[in-house]
Order: C-alpha cells, then sequence, then structure tokens
C-alpha cells in the first residue's frame, strides 16, 4: 500500500473514496486556499513574533531562538522536537490566515461548534515547528480518535503510517494503549519480534501539501528540514463512536463522576451537532 497524492479531487471524491473509508491522503493543493500558504517561513516568524514564548519540558524558548535551533539542526545533533505553539491562545493573528481551517475538505468538523470548543477534547489548532533529524518522539494513536489534518507550509516531513488492522504488531503500551513501545526508528525485533511483519507506509509531505490522518491510523514523523506546520483535527458523526468511548476510558481513570459527567455532555454535544448538521447548519 502506498499513500497517494492527489490534486483538486471534488470533496465529493475525497468523502466517498478517501475519508469514508478511512484511508490516508496527501492532498497536494488544498492549503492554497490559506493566505498561510506560501508566506510562512522561519524569517516571516522571526519578523512577526520573534519574543513569543512556549515552554517545553523546564525550557522557555522564544520564537527567535526556536527558528535559530532548528536552522541550525542536523541529523547527527537535531533540535529538540516539536516545538508546538497553540495557535489559538499563543499566535492568534494567525487564525485569519488559516480560513478556512476546514480548506473545503475537512467538513463537518464538530470541533468547530460552540459545543466542542469549550470542551478540552483535544482539538486545538497548532503550530508544529522541528530541524533536520528532529522526530516525534513516538509511534503513536491521536487521542480522542480525531482525524489528524497536517498542513505542510514550510519544509519537508517523513510520515510514517501503518495500514488499520496491525494493532497487535505494534505493542501498545499496556498503560497506555495510544502509544507504541518501538522505535520504529531503530526497532528491536528480539523484543518486538511481531514488528518484522509490521507494514510501515514511508512517505514525504512538502512545502504547501496536506496529510490526512484518518483515526484509529498508527502514525509518527521524521523532520527532514526546518519544518513548519499546522495541524488541526476533526470529529464528526463517523468518528464519533470512537471519540466516546475515549471520553469514558480518558476520564474513568480520574474518578468514575467525572467520566459521567464529561460523558453527558459528550452525549448531548453529539446530539446537538447532529440535529445542526440535519437542518443543514455546518456546511
Ligand atoms: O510531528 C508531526 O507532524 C506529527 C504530529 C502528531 O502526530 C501529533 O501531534 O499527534
Ligand atoms: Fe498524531
Amino acid at each position: 500500500m502506498q499513500v497517494q497524492k492527489v490534486d483538486n479531487i471534488s470533496y465529493k471524491d475525497f468523502m466517498k473514496e478517501f475519508y469514508e473509508p478511512g484511508i490516508p491522503l496527501v492532498f497536494k493543493n488544498a492549503s492554497k486556499v490559506w493566505k498561510a500558504n506560501g508566506l510562512f517561513s522561519p524569517d516571516w516568524f522571526r519578523e512577526n513574533f520573534s519574543n513569543r514564548f512556549i515552554q517545553k519540558g523546564d525550557k522557555t524558548y522564544t520564537m527567535r531562538e526556536i527558528m535559530d535551533l532548528v536552522e541550525t539542526s542536523t541529523e547527527s545533533k537535531p533540535a529538540p522536537y516539536p516545538f508546538i505553539f497553540n495557535i489559538p491562545s499563543k499566535l492568534p493573528e494567525l487564525l485569519p490566515l488559516l480560513e478556512p481551517l476546514n480548506l473545503n475538505y475537512a467538513t463537518p468538523n464538530w470541533l468547530e461548534t460552540k459545543w466542542f470548543k469549550k470542551g478540552k477534547w483535544g482539538g486545538v489548532t497548532e503550530l508544529f515547528i522541528g530541524g533536520p533529524g528532529g522526530k516525534f518522539p513516538y509511534l503513536h494513536l491521536d487521542f480522542y480518535h480525531m482525524n489528524a489534518w497536517i498542513n505542510q507550509l514550510h519544509g519537508e516531513k517523513r510520515f510514517t503510517v501503518f495500514p488499520r488492522g496491525q494493532e497487535e504488531l505494534l505493542y501498545p503500551k499496556a498503560d497506555d494503549p495510544w502509544r507504541s513501545d518501538v522505535n520504529i526508528f531503530n526497532p528491536d525485533y528480539e523484543k518486538f519480534p511481531k514488528y518484522r511483519e509490521a507494514t510501515p507506509i514511508e512517505f514525504t509531505v512538502g512545502p504547501g501539501e496536506t496529510l490526512f490522518i484518518p483515526f484509529g491510523t498508527w502514525h509518527t514523523a521524521y523532520s527532514l528540514t526546518a519544518t513548519i506546520s499546522v495541524a488541526f483535527d476533526q470529529l464528526n458523526r463517523k468518528n464519533y463512536p470512537e471519540f466516546m468511548n475515549d471520553v469514558w476510558a480518558f476520564n474513568k481513570r480520574q474518578s468514575k463522576t467525572k467520566a459521567v459527567a464529561k460523558y453527558g455532555y459528550a452525549w448531548l454535544a453529539g446530539q446537538s451537532c447532529k440535529i445542526g448538521e440535519a437542518l443543514g447548519a455546518y456546511k
């Protein structure tokens, strides 16, 4: 299996051929509708937001420091990865450059409704910055079974995804089943013999391209150059049942009362979104 790259697919064909069956896809130019496309670069961020900062581990990094780090990063001495800015809270000025957020493909998206905006379900639009040799720390499934949309706006990243149904070969952690124990960049076959049978699919996503990762797809990423991307999540009728299972499972770890409250809210919000959709409110 390979991940296809497509140009100008219609919304209807995307839904039928990729979204519904849950097949990953790279859009060659879906993000051309964003002003951010062609604009975002290390220099642009240095010029406009050099003093914005984030916390990573126990350190604070400014945008200027981050851009310097990723531009001097090498495969043998990589900069930390990923640097992540929560866009609505740390860089709200970017939001108008990312419209329509759904690219006219990632719709319906219940995370854009008032019902789910308030919840803490993942689903925040994030800016990812990395440099050559930067590895996403683990092979994983996204929390809450969200569909992920990763928009590469500068530089190139290599992604690895696995066809659905290979869980058993990927050794999900017992206490964190959304993460794999296997270091796929240097697999220990003695410890994880079944991983030999897994069939990783590798491909590169370049500037202007958008990767759609359907929920339930194991994935990870490797930055090949200085990279800037914008990631957002999608929730709707298709992944809602799995989303609800996660809402229950995550919250029950903390307390049953909390799980009941969160599940109740998510159930009500889901029903409202279904009704909104039937009334044609979110298209
Ligand atoms: O580094 C990347 O672009 C992958 C990010 C990712 O998979 C995630 O944040 O869940
Ligand atoms: Fe992910």
